[in-house]
Order: C-alpha cells, then sequence, then structure tokens
C-alpha cells in the first residue's frame, strides 16, 4: 500500500500566471460574495482537503451525499458541499455560465462554471444528513436561517486562496503538511482533532493514541467555524501554543485546519477522517460523542456517544484512514495520573470537571486545579472569559409601542450608571430609527433590518465589554431570536418582555398612534393591524400595570444580579 503522504494530492489552483489572466477576465463575470463558511468551503476544496471534490456539489452528488453517503460515482463523501446563494442571485446565473467567487473584501479567489442551480429541500437535507429537522443542531439551524434557498454546483478554478492574517506558520495546505511529514520520514502520523483548548487529559490522550498507533502525533484544531459559542480560535491557538511545549518536537507537530465545522457526528466524523487523509494522516482520534452538536429541542443528545465511532469503523476501509478510539480519560486522584476510564480500579478516587462545570468556573472566577489543565491555558482562558460580573452583555427590552420599553430602559440605564464599571448605551427604538435607521418604514423586512442593525451594534457593545440597553418593539420572534445568537457568542442576551396589554397601551395611548391606527391613518400598527410573537421564553417577563417604573426597573436589576451579571 502506498503511504498517502508520500504522492501530492491534486489541488484545484491555475498557475500565478494563468491566475492574473483570469482575474482580469473575471471582472465582468456574475460575482458571487462567499459567506464565511463558503470561504471555508473553498479553501479546502481549491487546496484538496477536500479531494476528490473538484468544485461545489452539482445536483445529482447531491442527492447521492444526501442520500447515501455517495457522489454520483459512488465514491464516499458524507457532507454536501454546496453554494448556497440568494434567490435574486440565482435569478442572474443559468447553467453553462461562469461567475467569480470573491471573498468579504471582494478579493476574486475562484471561477466557478456553474453546472446545476436547484432549490434543495432542506428539511430533507436536515432529516438525511443531521438525523432531524430540528434547529436545536446549529447546522439545521444554519441551514433553514443563514443559508440562501438556491443552490449553484459546478467545477471550481482556484485563482488564489483566501487571506489570512494570524497564524500564518501554522496553517499548512494538506500537500505542505504531506511534504512535511515526507522530509521528516514519518510513515504513520495519528491526527487529533480538536475545537476545545487542549488540558491535561488531552495531553495524556494524545500521547497514549501515538504510542497505541506507533505513530507520530498531528494536532489538528479547526480554526474555521465551530459550534457557536465555542471559544474564539485566537485564543484557543495561544493555548495550543503553550501546550506544544509539553510535547516532544521530535515526535509532534501541530496546524491550524480551516474547516468549517458542521457538528454532524457520525457523518462529520467519516468527513474528518477523509480529510485527515488528504493530509497526509494514517490514523484518526475519535472520542465519544465526536463532532456532537449537543442537545436537541426535546432535550435529548442528537447522537449516540459512540454513533461517530461506529460509523466510522464501518468505513474506515474505504476512508483509507485507521481509527484510535478515544478512550475517554479521567484523573485517578490516588494515583495522581489520567487513565482510560475503564482501566481504573475499582474504588479508586476519581476526578473530573465537565465543560459546563469549566465554564461555570471561570465565568464565577472559582479556582481551576493544576491536576486539570496548564496554568499558562487557565490564565489564556481567564483573559477571555473574565467572570460574569465584568463581561459585556445586552438587555434587550420587546413589547408594544407606548408600553413602557423607553421608560424602564432609562431608569435601568442610569441605574447601571450609578453602580459603575461598564460603559452604558442606551438604543431606544425611537432614538435609533432618527439616527441608524432613518430612512426605513415599518413593513416586515424594514423592522426586521432595524432590529439586526440594533443587533449588530449591541453585539460589538457586547464584546467589548459594555453593556448595550436596547428597546425597540421587535415584534418577531425569529428575528429576536436571530439577535439573541448573534449576541452570546460575546456575553449574555437578556429578553426583557415589558408586557403590558395591547388595550392598555391603547387606553394610554402617549403619542396618540393608536388612535391614527385604529383610523387607518398609520398602516401595518403593532397590535392594530401588524402582528407581535410574544416572547416564548424571555429571560423576564413585566407586568408594568399599576407598578412604579423604578420597581420594574429594579426587577431587571435584581435579574441581572442573579445572573451574575452585576455584583449582589
Ligand atoms: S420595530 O418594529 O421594532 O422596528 O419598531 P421600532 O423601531 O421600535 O419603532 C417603533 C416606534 O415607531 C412608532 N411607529 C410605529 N410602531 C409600530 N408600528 C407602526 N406602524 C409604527 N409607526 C410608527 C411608534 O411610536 C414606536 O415607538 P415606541 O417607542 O415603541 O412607542
Amino acid at each position: 500500500m502506498q503511504l498517502p503522504n508520500l504522492v501530492p494530492i491534486p489541488e484545484l489552483y491555475v498557475s500565478y500566471d494563468s491566475a492574473q489572466k483570469l482575474k482580469v477576465d473575471a471582472a465582468d463575470l456574475p460575482s458571487w460574495d462567499l459567506t464565511p463558511r463558503q470561504i471555508c468551503d473553498l479553501e479546502l476544496l481549491m487546496n484538496g482537503g477536500f479531494n476528490p471534490l473538484k468544485g461545489f456539489l452539482g445536483r445529482d452528488d447531491y442527492d447521492g451525499v444526501v442520500e447515501n453517503m455517495r457522489l454520483a460515482d459512488g465514491t464516499l463523501w458524507p457532507m454536501p458541499i454546496t453554494l448556497d446563494v440568494s434567490e435574486s442571485f440565482a435569478e442572474r446565473v443559468a447553467p453553462g455560465q461562469d461567475i467569480a467567487l470573491r471573498d468579504q473584501e471582494g478579493v476574486i479567489l475562484a471561477i466557478m462554471s456553474v453546472t446545476d442551480r436547484w432549490s434543495p429541500d432542506k428539511s430533507r437535507e436536515a432529516e438525511k444528513v443531521f438525523g432531524a429537522d430540528d434547529i436545536a443542531h446549529p447546522a439545521v439551524n444554519y441551514l433553514h436561517h443563514q443559508a440562501g434557498p438556491v443552490y449553484l454546483g459546478g467545477p471550481v478554478t482556484g485563482i488564489q486562496p483566501p487571506v489570512h492574517y494570524d497564524f500564518k506558520a501554522r496553517r499548512d495546505t494538506p500537500n505542505e503538511l504531506r511534504a512535511y511529514f515526507r522530509k521528516l520520514g514519518w510513515r504513520k502520523v495519528v491526527a487529533f482533532q480538536t475545537r476545545n483548548p487542549l488540558h491535561r487529559a488531552h495531553q495524556e490522550l494524545t500521547f497514549r493514541a501515538a504510542r497505541e498507533a506507533q505513530a507520530n502525533l498531528l494536532i489538528h484544531p479547526v480554526v474555521g467555524m465551530t459550534k457557536p459559542g465555542d471559544i474564539d480560535h485566537f485564543t484557543r491557538v495561544r493555548c495550543y501554543e503553550a501546550v506544544l511545549d509539553q510535547y516532544p518536537a521530535a515526535t509532534t507537530t501541530m496546524s491550524l485546519l480551516n474547516l468549517a465545522m458542521r457538528m454532524a457526528g457520525p457523518r462529520e466524523a467519516v468527513w474528518h477522517g477523509l480529510i485527515r487523509r488528504n493530509h497526509g494522516c494514517t490514523h484518526m482520534i475519535v472520542g465519544r460523542d465526536h463532532a456532537g452538536p449537543g442537545k436537541n429541542s426535546a432535550g435529548e443528545d442528537f447522537y449516540g456517544p459512540y454513533a461517530a465511532q461506529d460509523l466510522f469503523a464501518e468505513y474506515a476501509g474505504e476512508i483509507g484512514i485507521e481509527m484510535v478510539d478515544f478512550k475517554h480519560m479521567v484523573f485517578v486522584q490516588d494515583r495522581a495520573q489520567y487513565e482510560p476510564a475503564d482501566e481504573v480500579e475499582e474504588g479508586a478516587t476519581v476526578l473530573n470537571i465537565s465543560g459546563t462545570e469549566l465554564r461555570r468556573r471561570l465565568s464565577e472566577g472559582l479556582e481551576i486545579p493544576e491536576w486539570f489543565s496548564f496554568p499558562e491555558v487557565v490564565a489564556e482562558l481567564r483573559r477571555t472569559r473574565p467572570p460574569r460580573a465584568s463581561q459585556g452583555f445586552t438587555v434587550f427590552f420587546t413589547g408594544f409601542s407606548g408600553s413602557g420599553k423607553s421608560t424602564i430602559a432609562n431608569a435601568l440605564m442610569v441605574k447601571l450608571m450609578e453602580m459603575g464599571g461598564r460603559p452604558v448605551t442606551l438604543l431606544d427604538g425611537d432614538v435609533v430609527r432618527k439616527n441608524l435607521s432613518s430612512e426605513l418604514g415599518f413593513s416586515k423586512e424594514h423592522r426586521d433590518l432595524n432590529i439586526q442593525r440594533i443587533g449588530f451594534v449591541a453585539s460589538e457593545i457586547t464584546k467589548n465589554g459594555g453593556i448595550a440597553i436596547c428597546a425597540p418593539i421587535a415584534p418577531y420572534a425569529t428575528t429576536r431570536r436571530s439577535v439573541r445568537e448573534m449576541i452570546e457568542q460575546y456575553g449574555a442576551f437578556v429578553e426583557v418582555h415589558v408586557a403590558t396589554s395591547i388595550e392598555e397601551c391603547e387606553r394610554r395611548d402617549r403619542k396618540g398612534l393608536y388612535k391614527l391606527a385604529r383610523a387607518g391613518k398609520i398602516k401595518e400598527f403593532t397590535g392594530i393591524s401588524d402582528p407581535y410573537d410574544v416572547p416564548e421564553n424571555p429571560e423576564l417577563s413585566l407586568d408594568t400595570e399599576n407598578v412604579e417604573v423604578d420597581h420594574c426597573a429594579h426587577q431587571v436589576l435584581l435579574k441581572l444580579e442573579q445572573m451574575g451579571l452585576v455584583a449582589g
């Protein structure tokens, strides 16, 4: 058998000279601005990480992949790699035409010769690929709420790789890694896929895996897109670099993989295997709940804990890489060392800190013991995840016009400013409409845009450690959800429903707008002639009838205190 790292893998790039010419010719083509996920996919298509794919999937390949994990020619491929676009762009492109694929700054990265254009059945894709059409799964949520409605497929001609300004020396194409292994005479390499910081248990596990496979070790963390809410890759890479010093340099290396994960468990494990094979590895570690998406909407796991190992084992021959199955490592206190859970002597005291517990300790500034992690890693994590009471957050008031949102928001702002410590910004509905959204009206489209803008500003404030207080009507649940997602990447999102009834708002009619709405002089008025989705699970619901503003604001403050966001 020829070792995979002895021969180069085919790439989709043309020569430098041809690329310069193509770039000029491509200037007139219809061009698509790639999304961050598409940029990750394109990079791995072009550099051979997704070999044997030659472009974004056409319809027959897509159907085969969705139905039975195979391309139309029968080759194993478990993940649909699709170019999802908007309806309006799809209308401008017909099969047989070339399009330019650009990065977010407008640089042309590739040309795609469109062979197929279709509107996918997203629910079928969700069921077959991710096992359930349930938006609690991050990739299903992405599919329904972020991916465009039309797919374009066709071969890609690579012009240049996406530009990365960070950790350049740590990024390798499949061929660069293959050449490196070849140069060092590494004939067996076991890959460790990860999207989390490495702690002592991971170190022990990777040591054991390398020993078991008698192989060198490639720590191969994903730095493209991981599960929403994960620790950002900048922090993780700094943590990995700190831990790398603990590994023998002669047998271990680390390289960053710009993959956009889908958290598809079993299918994802097979996909990861193919990607690692393309990167010249001979083995891959597959752990418990590999690439698991968490719980479904019924609170159960999407996949069995060993489903990924089972599927990988079934296809290992075709993947062309051996699995080293992850032993769940626990710290045995009496022996002061890590051991696989199934090998621990009966009666021994076993210590373990789960991911959730680690996050709790970080957010509350509690001790993280030396047996669990390395001091450098803990210090790095503490820098990015300060205790909750020092993190940024957003309080998002929603409710009818005249419900009292602005008044309570103002009172809350003053109370928070009195407490001090963090800058406070109020994004009141009326104020935003004057400054940020002055050209917008009250159609669904315009309201959504307005709320997205507020969400964007609030997420920036939250990211940078401030407090954002928003007070728009925000009548639609889906838009509030997307704002929540945007913000929760950086800090807490506290949704407060100002639950004043429409009858009471109309009775108060502070601005005289309800009267005009009833008379038909204002169209699409929330609660009168336009819908309001009552929040199903707000962090807090405020009853304002016969209650003082000061008391309402105080209730919000108590909630913030209970959530650990302000010091008690
Ligand atoms: S939205 O739906 O969240 O984008 O609305 P928002 O930006 O909060 O703006 C609401 C304020 O605009 C006034 N107004 C209307 N509200 C609802 N429906 C219609 N058609 C409408 N036209 C004007 C109204 O005064 C709202 O102010 P608040 O502060 O909510 O009372």
